[in-house]
């Protein structure tokens, strides 16, 4: 019994991997194993004699299935050692200049508007890209017949067959963001919802995707003055001119109540955009006094708190700013393109370290 005892510990402790190790559970407790041969012979034994090797057997058959278990833990921690050994990566070594990415002119301008608007005192919310029917439309005082839906081109989710409820969309504005941020924080607030949403158009000036960034101002005493001063503030800022001009425009959106478009004066002198200069007007945005009802929806009393809401697209914005010409090629995906238009991604804008530059 020692001697088997001794041979197998001492082969399982030299095993190299475990296919050896395999091998030596199939010579040693394998069906046709020697120890398990040995048990066999129990029958043919005299009740004393079993009495004294059955026992023995027994235990000498755990101990090496214990090895064996040990043995092989022991083989993949190392093997494991090995690989991170292989694996290890100095990460604070510099990037190679070719492979530094650069900041999109989406997220670029994104950075940018935050730190504006978070200079007034808004703070950013975000929410899911697929949304609920409710948060979509209803909430925003959009029924079910109302056309606003037909013009948004939405996208709609799978519904499984004999699922009646009405579909998920794919957010076609950030508004849906607005009234969770009402649910979830109450009034006043004061916040922006930059991100992505959906609508099915593609052409020139459309995307399927694109961003947009909407802000919505609440409490006991905002008036559309307020709303003026926020949006004149933020073309100065934005655009870095100082004597930017803003002409509102009375509109109608379902959500707001009274809703107005906005234009910014411009020049097209030369085939070359100026803005806040000449005799053009150009249209960046939308805006109003919220409705009652999108506030109610909100679960905010629309009798206590009002204010204004807004709505921009980044995209439009960064084809201003930065002097791009097709709004396609923003989702191409083309190196050459994001090298050309791409941004430094370590220069974080702010509104004393300068913007862009
Ligand atoms: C726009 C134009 C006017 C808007 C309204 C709201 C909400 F949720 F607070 F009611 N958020 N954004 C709004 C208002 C958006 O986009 C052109």
């Amino acid at each position: 019994m020692d001697d088997l005892k001794g041979k197998y510990l001492g082969q399982i402790a030299d095993a190299a991997d475990e296919t050896a190790l395999e091998s030596i559970r199939l010579a040693a407790i394998g069906k046709k194993g020697e120890i398990s041969l040995k048990m066999r012979e129990l029958g043919r034994m005299t009740p004393e004699e079993r009495q004294v090797a059955g026992p023995a057997l027994n235990a000498l058959k755990d101990e090496i299935n214990s090895a064996l278990a040990a043995k092989k833990a022991a083989l993949g921690d190392a093997a494991l050692d090995e690989r991170l050994r292989g694996e290890w990566l100095d990460v604070t070594l510099p990037s190679r200049p070719r492979r530094a990415g650069t900041l999109h002119p989406v997220s670029q301008a994104g950075e940018e508007l935050t730190a504006i608007f978070a200079d007034m005192g808004f703070s950013v919310a975000e929410g899911p890209r697929i949304e609920t029917d409710w948060y979509n439309f209803d909430a925003l005082n959009i029924p079910g017949h109302h056309p606003a839906r037909a013009e948004m081109d939405t996208f709609y989710m799978h519904r499984a067959a004999g699922d009646n409820r009405p579909p998920n969309v794919l957010r076609t504005h950030t508004s849906p963001v607005q009234i969770r941020a009402m649910e979830a924080q109450g009034a006043p607030i004061r916040i922006i919802c930059p991100g992505g949403v959906y609508r099915a158009d593609y052409d020139q000036t459309h995307t399927p995707m694109f961003h947009q960034v909407e802000g919505l101002a609440l409490d006991t005493d905002i008036s559309m003055a307020n709303l003026k001063w926020v949006l004149e503030e933020f073309c100065r800022a934005f655009f870095e001119i100082d004597d930017v001009e803003l002409r509102f425009r009375a509109s109608h959106f379902p959500f707001t109540e009274p809703s107005a478009e906005v234009d910014i004066r411009c020049s097209w002198a030369g085939g070359a955009l100026r803005i806040g200069e000449g005799d053009d007007w150009m249209e960046i945005l939308g805006s109003g006094m919220v409705h009652p009802s999108v506030i109610a929806a909100g679960g905010i009393d629309p009798e206590v708190y009002q204010g204004f809401a807004f709505g921009i697209g980044i995209d439009r914005l960064a084809m201003l700013k930065y002097g791009i010409p097709d709004l396609r090629a923003f989702f191409d995906s083309d190196l050459r393109w994001l090298r050309h238009y791409g941004f430094a991604s370590l220069d974080v804008p702010t509104l004393r370290g300068g913007l862009s530059r």
